[in-house]
């Protein structure tokens, strides 16, 4: 499975970027190939985002049926500043946003 070496940061950069992962979780599961599409982003960017794996943990499938409306993943489930939550299907999008955000 391809995979690139995570970019590096400053202490103070990666500092913020850890903070600010607080407010993100990926629902996946390991053997769904557009999960893996997200990880590899995450993993490229050195992101500390919390791994939520539907298929081990039927409280994360619930939560994420509750949360977005489906069980589809990957999807990233995103806290704003005012503390309304998006829930980000679609891998694409997911690996978009993750882009913009911290690349
Ligand atoms: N277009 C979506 C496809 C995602 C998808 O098909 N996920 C499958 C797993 S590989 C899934 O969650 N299926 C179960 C469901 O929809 O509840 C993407 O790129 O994220």
């Amino acid at each position: 499975m391809f995979s690139s070496t995570p970019i590096e940061r400053s202490a103070e950069a990666q500092a913020d970027i850890d903070s600010a992962c607080r407010h993100l979780a990926l629902y996946h599961f390991m053997n769904c190939p557009f999960c893996q599409r997200v990880r590899s982003q995450i993993q490229r960017l050195a992101l500390p985002i919390e791994l939520r794996d539907t298929q081990r943990d039927p409280r994360h499938r619930q939560d994420l049926m509750e949360g977005g409306g489906r069980t589809m993943v990957p999807c990233l489930r995103i806290e704003k500043a005012d503390g309304s939550v998006e829930w980000m299907y679609e891998s694409a999008d997911i690996n978009r946003y993750l882009e913009r955000r911290f690349g």
